[in-house]
């Protein structure tokens, strides 16, 4: 399947810069005689789709970790457009939507730890959010609807992997309005056959991350020898993706997915807090005494792993390799300090 216009929602955010990046890149610029309607679908590797139409709007509220720094090589773009708007507004969803012919839902409130000091926004932008966006595609008929869940609407699970057909059962405010709101996107399926995909990653890292999750908190606080917070005793495990590999997937089940479906996106490299920190500190070259063992976060699950064979089946496989990608990340932290230290000085959403 082909699109010319999409609407990605949080594109301003971490994963969401990414995939509009991804987007941008991967469409071709093909103006071939025999294609009078510009469009024209698969070729070469993977993620690589012929599209000379392709329009991106990109509506985001931006807060706190929503940022157009993330996208300023792409701006100026003709196929990028930006639109500050929220999510909930039924005004501004609708106007936008019109026209558009796929919908990429990645806004969200985002941190666990944020859910469990209050939960306010992620009901509103998780739930109702999706809600009117949901409602937006079903109004102008969009050919496409991406619902972009997570892991741990699974909740926790102590050996194996969750399977696309496991059981939902969050355990924090935050995989609690994620979980309805990929079910709320699975009824409009089921109820009024809009075309709805439910994807569901495990933990992502890489470029563009807020410096809150663990990965770019660690690289970021070592980088200036201040101590690395791990909860408890550091033994929770992840199962860690690389984000232009989760971006790769999802545009991988935009074109080729089938409607009404889930997809568990994994990478199968599973590690515990205790060794992921102990990597990203010798990457640094940095001591193990930097590691301070705190409180741990209430209602912390103890593992997420995925059987992610369904998306292979579609064609998709992770193609990066942790360690490189991992390498990538620091190396990237290295570079745009100036980035993350303006978001650090930010006192009023300090986390670290
Ligand atoms: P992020 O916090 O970096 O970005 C969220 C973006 O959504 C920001 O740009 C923010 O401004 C925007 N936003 C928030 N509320 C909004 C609203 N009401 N209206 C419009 N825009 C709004 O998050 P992320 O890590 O990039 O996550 C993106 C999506 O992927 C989320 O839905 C998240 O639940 C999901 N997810 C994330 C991970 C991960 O490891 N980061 C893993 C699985 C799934
Ligand atoms: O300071 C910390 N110390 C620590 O030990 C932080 C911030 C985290 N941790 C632990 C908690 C988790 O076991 O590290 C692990 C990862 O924590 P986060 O980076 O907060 O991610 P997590 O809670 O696993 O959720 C992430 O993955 C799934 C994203 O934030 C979610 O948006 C996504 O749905």
């Amino acid at each position: 399947m082909i699109f010319r216009k999409i609407l990605v929602t949080g594109g301003a955010g971490f994963i969401g810069s990414n995939f509009v990046r991804y987007l941008l890149k991967n469409s071709k610029f093909s103006r071939q005689r025999r294609d009078p309607e510009g469009i024209h679908q698969k070729s070469l590797h993977s993620g690589e789709i012929r599209n000379s139409k392709l329009k991106v709007i990109n509506l985001d509220k931006l807060t706190y970790s929503g940022n157009l720094e993330n996208l300023r090589d792409v701006e100026s773009d003709s196929r990028y457009k930006f639109v500050r708007g929220d999510i909930c507004d039924k005004r501004v969803v609708f106007d936008i939507a019109k026209g558009c012919d796929a919908m990429i839902n990645f806004a969200a409130e985002s941190h666990v730890d944020r859910s469990i000091r209050d939960s306010t926004e992620f009901i509103r932008t998780n739930i109702f959010g999706t809600q009117t966006l949901l409602e937006a595609a079903k109004k102008y008929r969009v050919r496409r609807f991406i619902q972009i869940s997570t892991d741990e609407v699974y909740g926790s699970i102590h050996r194996g992997c969750f399977r696309e057909d496991s059981p939902l059962l969050p355990n924090s405010p935050y995989a609690a309005s994620k979980a309805a709101a990929d079910l709320l996107a699975r009824s409009y399926f089921i109820t009024h056959k809009l075309p709805v995909i439910v994807v569901r990653s495990s933990n992502n890292f890489g470029p563009y991350q807020y410096p809150e999750k663990i990965i770019p908190l660690f690289i970021t606080n070592a980088m200036e020898n201040r101590r690395v917070p791990l909860y408890a005793d550091g033994r929770n495990e992840r199962e860690w993706l690389y984000v232009l590999d989760n971006c790769d997937a999802i545009s991988h089940v935009l074109h080729f997915g089938r409607d009404g479906q889930i997809y568990n996106i994994g990478s199968g490299d599973g590690f515990k807090n205790i060794d992921l920190t102990m990597r990203i500190l010798r990457i640094l070259g940095k001591d193990k005494r930097l590691i301070k063992f705190v409180k741990d976060r209430p209602g912390h699950d103890r593992r997420y792993a995925l059987d992610f064979i369904k998306i292979t089946r579609l064609g998709w496989r992770p193609r990066y390799k942790f360690e490189d990608a991992l390498n990538e990340t620091v190396l990237w932290y290295k570079e745009n300090a100036g980035w993350w230290k303006r978001l650090k000085k930010r006192k009023e959403q300090k986390f670290w």
